[in-house]
């Protein structure tokens, strides 16, 4: 579909695009569209910018990835279709792998959005079909097959647009769990270690550019950024955030 930029939902309409892109090139399943439209609703609750709790998410999330012995980036459908190319990013300036997991578990998507990933790079992404895998523990859905060198190893791992158990595993598994969620009131929101409250188009390139100008951060320096992150205070910003809006979006009204 063409959109006037002059339209003023131009931008949101422009990610939508992509989502239905996602979709015609068997990235993401029907159910991410749907998935997109709960992050469209919040999005619009937090006027659709980035705020400092989110930058302030960032930089933690950067220090913590990092710091990290082991980093892993899991992808999803909705992921793939939305910034496939801030990921390769930054696996690269990590030196880490994209492990493509699905919640719609289905081996021709994960094949699809593997050769997708190495369209852009050839060694971005594990090679899921041939690898080991293993599964990790109180999950129901298939989001629990992991590969034995991915995920299962990791320290630290990057979950964006999360269904809410898997992120609570990871923890219980001692790993740390970045998360980007719009939605603040998510199980995934609420347990990760750090959560980017934010629209994964715009803070994907945000961490990649951070992360980029960390490197040269000593472990101190980034052990510091981490001991004065504190999660709770960002979703409580961001709930703040969205009642101010509501608040003067009923003021307008009147
Ligand atoms: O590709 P699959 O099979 O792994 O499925 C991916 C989805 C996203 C469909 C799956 O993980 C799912 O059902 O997720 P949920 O439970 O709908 O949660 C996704 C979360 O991401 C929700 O809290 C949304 O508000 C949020 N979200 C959606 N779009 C965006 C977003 N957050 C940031 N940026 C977005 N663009």
């Amino acid at each position: 579909m063409k959109i006037s930029p002059n339209h003023p939902r131009a931008q949101s309409l422009l990610i939508r695009e992509k989502i239905v892109k996602g979709v015609e090139l068997g990235l993401t399943s029907l159910a991410g569209l749907t998935a997109h439209g709960r992050g469209e609703a919040f999005d619009y609750l937090i006027d659709e910018k980035t705020h400092q709790f989110s930058l302030n998410a960032i930089k933690a999330a950067a220090a913590y990835l990092l710091l990290s012995k082991h980093p892993v980036l899991s992808i999803n459908g909705n992921t793939a279709a939305l910034t496939a190319y801030e990921f390769i990013k930054l696996a690269k300036v990590l030196n880490c792998k994209i492990e493509t997991n699905l919640f719609h578990h289905s081996r021709k998507r994960v094949k699809t959005i593997n050769k997708y990933l190495k369209k852009f790079d050839k060694e971005a992404a594990y090679d899921s079909e041939s690898l080991p895998i293993t599964v990790i523990p109180n999950i129901e859905s298939d989001r629990k097959i992991v590969l034995k060198d991915g995920i299962a190893q990791s320290d630290v791992v990057l979950v964006p647009l999360e269904d809410g158990d898997r992120c609570q595993s990871l923890k219980l598994l001692g790993k740390k769990v970045i998360t980007i969620d719009l939605n603040p009131l998510s199980r995934t929101a609420r347990s990760a270690t750090v959560t980017i409250i934010d629209n994964i188009i715009r803070s994907m390139p945000q961490l990649v550019k951070k992360v980029k100008s960390f490197r040269n951060k000593n472990k101190d320096e980034l052990s510091q950024i981490i001991k004065n992150y504190n999660n709770s205070k960002t979703l409580n910003q961001a709930m703040k955030t969205i009642q101010n809006r509501l608040n003067s979006l009923k003021r307008r009204a009147k």
